[in-house]
C-alpha cells in the first residue's frame, strides 16, 4: 500500500511538472494569425473619425527610419531591417485633428494602437508630442523598399527609439484611438 501511495505521489509530481512546462502564449505562438490591415481607423477624441487607406497615408509627408533592429522583450534580436518607410503617427493624428477641450486637455490623453489580431500597445500624448520619441514613431507601409507582406501589414507601427523595439512594432495595425482619461 505504501509503495502504491508513493508511486501515485511520484506520478502526480511528474504530471504537475509537465503541466508547469507547457508553453504559454509567448513568442512561441504562431505569428500569422492577423489579417492584413487595409485601413487605419483614427477614432476617439478627434474632430472627425477618419479611415486612412494607403493612398491617404501616402499623401502625408513620407519618412524613413534608417536601420532598425527589432528586439523582443526577451532581448532576442528577431529582425534586422535597413529601413521602414511611412508617416509619423503625430502627422496622422494631426491630420484627423485632436478634439482639444481647453489648454490642459491633451495631457490626459493616451494613444492606443490596435492590430487586427487583437495586439494592443499604448503611448501617451506627451510621449508622442512632447518628447523626442514621437519623431521616430512611424506608421510604415514599406520595409526595405518593398510593400509589407501579408504577415506584416499592410500597415505596421514602429517606435524607433524604444530600447526594445519589438513590443511597439505592431504588425497589422488598423486602429489608432485617442483616449481622454477621466
Ligand atoms: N500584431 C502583432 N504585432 C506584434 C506581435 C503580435 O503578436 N501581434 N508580437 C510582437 C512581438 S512579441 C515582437 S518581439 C515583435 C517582433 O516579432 P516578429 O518577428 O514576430 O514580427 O512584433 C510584435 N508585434
Ligand atoms: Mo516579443
Amino acid at each position: 500500500m505504501k509503495t502504491l501511495l508513493s508511486y501515485l505521489l511520484v506520478l502526480g509530481l511528474v504530471a504537475a511538472t509537465a503541466h508547469a512546462q507547457t508553453p504559454t502564449a509567448t513568442d512561441a505562438a504562431p505569428r500569422h494569425h492577423g489579417t492584413p490591415s487595409s485601413l487605419v481607423h483614427v477614432t476617439g477624441a478627434v474632430k472627425a473619425t477618419r479611415d486612412f487607406d494607403l493612398a491617404a497615408i501616402k499623401a502625408l509627408a513620407g519618412r524613413d527610419t534608417g536601420p532598425v533592429d527589432v528586439i523582443c522583450a526577451s532581448g532576442a534580436t528577431v529582425a534586422k531591417v535597413n529601413n521602414f518607410r511611412g508617416v509619423r503617427l503625430t502627422d496622422l493624428i494631426n491630420h484627423a485633428g485632436i478634439d482639444e477641450q481647453g489648454h490642459k486637455d491633451t495631457r490626459r490623453m493616451v494613444i492606443i494602437a490596435r492590430a487586427t489580431d487583437g495586439y494592443v500597445v499604448t503611448f501617451s500624448w506627451n510621449e508622442l508630442f512632447n518628447t523626442a520619441i514621437g519623431k521616430d514613431v512611424l506608421v510604415a507601409y514599406e520595409k526595405d523598399g518593398k510593400p509589407l507582406d501579408a504577415g506584416e501589414g499592410q500597415f505596421l507601427l514602429v517606435s524607433g527609439q524604444d530600447i526594445k523595439t519589438g513590443p511597439r512594432h505592431v504588425r497589422w495595425l488598423n486602429e489608432i484611438e485617442i483616449k481622454r482619461e477621466q
